[in-house]
């Protein structure tokens, strides 16, 4: 088992943009593997590869209550978004601490090859649809508290370089 460090807000690493994956080979499975590790000892229920300062379009989730469902979105691309729209609470491994309201579609369709390299249609709604989203802003370089008023995303921001700062000195 390996532990990735996660990149915390407002790390500029996080505002890279992701290349695809080339080929879907050992080096990326092991990615994969130390990912879900880290997804999984962190409570998380998705981790791009952006927050392991990987910058491939590689995600992982699982939003089974049983934690035993693990998704692998590898060069994921949109391809159908609902016009509906729902406000839900996001949370972010690299915000810790920070919740709040984002509009997005409610229902999306994303083509992805998994961890065989072999192409696939998720059809999302709910948590994962929200999750999904979350995960490929992550790909293009954006975080979620990108959508807050500037007076929200600055309180954040203030407050997160605090807490960075109190850690390096404790
Ligand atoms: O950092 C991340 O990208 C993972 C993030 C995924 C996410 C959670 C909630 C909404 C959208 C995306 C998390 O896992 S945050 C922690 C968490 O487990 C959680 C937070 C709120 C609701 C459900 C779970
Ligand atoms: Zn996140």
């Amino acid at each position: 088992m390996a532990l990735l460090p996660i990149l915390t807000y407002p790390d500029p690493r996080l505002h890279t943009v992701a290349k695809p994956v080339a080929a879907v080979d050992a080096r990326i499975r092991q990615l994969v593997a130390d990912m879900l590790d880290t997804m999984y000892d962190a409570n998380g229920i998705g981790l791009a590869a952006t927050q392991v300062d990987v910058h491939e379009r590689v995600i992982v989730i699982d939003v089974s209550e049983e934690r035993n469902q693990p998704l692998v979105v590898i060069n994921p691309e949109i391809t159908w978004a609902s016009e509906e729209t729902q406000v839900n609470d996001e949370g972010c491994l690299s915000v810790p601490g920070i919740y709040d309201g984002v509009e997005r579609p409610s229902r999306v369709k994303v083509a992805a090859l998994d961890t065989d390299g072999k192409l696939r249609t998720i059809e999302a709604e709910g948590l994962l649809a929200v999750c999904i989203q979350h995960e490929m802003d992550h790909l293009r370089g954006k975080v979620f508290v990108e959508y807050l008023s500037p007076l929200k995303r600055n309180r954040i921001k203030t407050k997160m370089l605090k807490a960075q700062r109190d850690a390096e000195r404790a």
